[in-house]
């Protein structure tokens, strides 16, 4: 019995211990299963329903996915450290598949030694991968800063990931990383396929504009091989020149295996590889598409090993000479890939991109210059004018090019480049807005063309305003500013080709601003309609439900003899009205302090917005100069620069186009230097 009992007892025992492993590894099973579901993609759900993001890296990386493929990602103390960075876009992906069709707001907390940190958006749109920036902030080794920003994320976005990058390549560490959608949620299960428009009926750009330029357009490699046809086809039928978005930047060219596999050959010529590409040029080839080499030279998308001995970035930047080798190689191998397969197929490169600062005054900081010194642009021209084959064009390309400041800083670097015969154009990006004055771009045109050289527009791009005319106030812009290039092209400006900076809004980089001439599913915008009409003649028609604002034209004068004005101080400037050497009568306006250039006296004319106004004033100031500019949305067009200088009082009277499609609107007045200036009978009217 015993026994028995013993067996019994035996057997039941094992059967216990059996069901109590299996529980355990069902329960530890389950445990990772939930674990992954809470770590897959880091998604919660709070109490209506709806998935938010939050995750502060107390307890390990979580969802956390490294991004670039050396990049590292390593918890400790509740940060998340992201190290071994070869490139600026390596960082750290968050998936955000959740929150297709929904807008939301993105932050994270960051520190990091590279002056600037961003927060993106990656997603592929039928087949084509598209970046976003959400959200940049400067940022330091000794503090977090909070980065943020919203985002609606198309409903046909698919692979959505969330990424932090950074300016250069130095590690980023994240304590917070928060996604939170704004509004009502909508499910992306319930979400219906895009239908395309028939585009068949459709204007053909590229036909209407025959003569006068080449109408292009920029696109991703992924196009033609894409099984969704659409993108492709719009292209080819609109367009006869192509820019690739990204694919032949030197991130993409640059072949860091093949350079360091092999010291004693590539060591002053990088490699270069190109298969990406092959594709997309026989196509072109194939359709008659001339292509722009977009870039050779830049300060981005450039990969950090480039600049450092032996390609390692843990070492020394080479010295002079081996960069200027390895640019001149680099240079060379590229004309000559280009020349032995696609002889006739690109029409331009740009040279070199984006050298100059913002602002305007002085070149950009960047490896280049640091490495080689600031003749490090003459050199590229000189080396890809040596190596470039015959008639193939070669450009200096940038962004608010036709900005005054940057616009003399870009003419004074070129014209000894120009005097050498070592360059043949300038590119005119045109990531504008519809504030962007339509004459200043076309007279910052005629300056370079003086140079002896030809224009592109390069990037053309042009933000809807934020308002409930926004379709139709950018149809109008574009309308506008297409026939200014005729009229231009018409007056003996050697403008040879317009690209835009994509085709539609959603695979845009800068899809919040919906700045393309054709909507997500193909379909026309009042922006392709004002392109065409530009050139056809036809009246773009306003919409029936367009929203009329009222505006109070009154004039605005103020001679401060009351010790009124109806303006207020610009950031930390300060404003008041002052008895000492008034322009007549027995006072003026002073406007004082401040710590940059930009603070001064602003004035609110939206009263104006697209109407044409006269102004005068008197101005004195010991600043060498004194301006009057436009504010909106990011633009800053300069309207009036006075001489000033000799503290003298200067009368101006003069005439400005205020542009359409802003709500609001202000003008102001700052100095050159941080110096304070005064204002006597100012005096803004309509013209009409
Ligand atoms: O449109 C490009 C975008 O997809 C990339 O993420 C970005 C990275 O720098 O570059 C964009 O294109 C830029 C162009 O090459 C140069 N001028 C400014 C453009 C917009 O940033």
């Amino acid at each position: 019995m015993k026994e028995e009992s013993g067996k019994v007892s035996n057997i039941t025992n094992r059967t216990i211990l059996k069901l109590l492993s299996l529980v355990l590894v069902l329960s530890m099973a389950l445990s990772v299963l939930a674990a992954c579901n809470k770590n897959d993609d880091g998604v919660q759900i709070d109490e209506n329903g709806v998935p938010y993001i939050d995750i502060s890296f107390e307890k390990g990386k979580g969802p956390a996915i490294a991004r670039g493929d050396s990049t590292k990602l390593e918890v400790k103390d509740g940060e998340l450290k992201i190290t071994n960075r070869t490139d600026a876009w390596n960082g750290v992906n968050f998936k955000g598949d959740k929150f297709i069709g929904n807008k939301v707001q993105v932050k994270a907390s960051v520190k990091s030694a590279n002056p600037t940190c961003s927060l993106s958006l990656q997603y592929d749109l039928a087949g084509t991968t598209a970046y976003t920036t959400i959200g940049t902030g400067n940022t330091s080794s000794g503090y977090y800063s909070q980065i943020q920003g919203e985002i609606e994320i198309s409903e046909q976005a698919e692979n959505v990931f969330f990424y932090i990058e950074a300016s250069g390549v130095d590690d980023i560490y994240v304590k917070e990383f928060e996604v939170h959608v704004v509004g009502d949620y909508v499910d992306p299960s319930t979400l219906a396929k895009l239908e395309y428009a028939n585009i068949a009926d459709y204007p053909e750009l590229k036909t209407l504009y025959a003569d006068y330029f080449k109408f292009g357009c920029a696109i991703p490699t992924t196009f033609v091989s894409n099984k969704n046809q659409n993108y492709i086809e719009l292209v080819t039928k609109e367009f006869n020149a192509i820019t690739f978005e990204n694919e032949l930047k030197p991130d993409s060219i640059l072949d860091y295996e093949t350079s360091v596999s092999d010291l004693s050959k590539y060591n002053e010529s990088p490699a270069v590889k190109f298969d990406h590409l092959k594709e997309t040029l026989d196509y072109c080839k194939e359709h008659g598409i001339v292509v722009r080499g977009h870039t050779l030279v830049w300060y981005s998308q450039t990969p950090a090993w480039l600049y450092h001995v032996d390609y390692d970035i843990n070492k020394d930047f080479v010295d002079r000479d081996l960069m200027l080798k390895r640019m001149e190689n680099y240079i060379k191998s590229v004309f000559e890939w280009a020349q032995t397969n696609y002889p006739g197929v690109f029409y331009a490169w740009d040279v070199v991109n984006e050298a100059v600062a913002d602002g305007g005054s002085i070149l950009r900081d960047c490896e280049w210059k640091q490495i080689i010194g600031d003749d490090y642009i003459e050199k590229a021209f000189e080396y890809a004018r040596k190596y470039a084959p015959d008639g193939v064009k070669l450009f200096y390309n940038d962004y608010n090019s036709y900005q005054n400041g940057k616009r003399d800083t870009i003419i004074e670097y070129l014209k000894p480049i120009a005097a050498a015969g070592n360059i043949d154009g300038v590119g005119m990006q045109g990531h504008i807005s519809t504030a962007t004055g339509v004459d200043y771009f076309i007279e910052a045109m005629k300056m370079y063309a003086d140079l002896g050289l030809v224009v592109n527009v390069t990037e053309l791009d042009i933000s809807m305003p934020n308002n409930n005319n926004g379709e139709y106030d950018q149809g109008v812009y574009f309308n506008k500013l297409f026939k200014a290039f005729i009229d231009a092209k018409k007056s003996g400006v050697p403008l040879e080709c317009v690209t835009v900076w994509g085709i539609c809004d959603n695979l845009s980089w800068k899809s919040a601003d919906k700045p393309l001439l054709f909507a997500d599913d193909l379909s026309q915008k009042t922006a392709f309609k004002g392109v065409v009409a530009a050139v056809t003649g036809e009246e773009l028609q306003k919409p029936a439900d367009y929203v009329e604002i009222v505006r109070d034209t009154s004039t605005i004068y103020e001679d401060y003899e009351d010790g009124k004005f109806v303006g207020g101080p610009r950031f930390s400037a300060t404003v008041g009205v002052g008895d000492s050497d008034p322009f007549d009568g027995s006072k003026s306006l002073f406007c004082t302090g401040g710590v940059d250039t930009y603070d001064g006296y602003s004035v609110d004319i939206s009263g104006f917005v697209g109407k044409k106004i006269h102004y005068s004033f008197a101005v004195r100031s010991a600043a060498p100069q004194t301006k009057m500019t436009l504010d909106i949305d990011g633009e800053w067009p300069n309207i009036e620069t006075i001489t000033t200088g000799s503290d003298e009082w200067i009368e101006v009277d003069g005439y400005c186009d205020v542009p359409g499609g802003y709500d609001t609107l202000t003008l102001y007045f700052e100095t050159t230097t941080t110096d304070s200036f005064n204002l006597d009978n100012l005096l803004i009217e309509l013209a009409e």
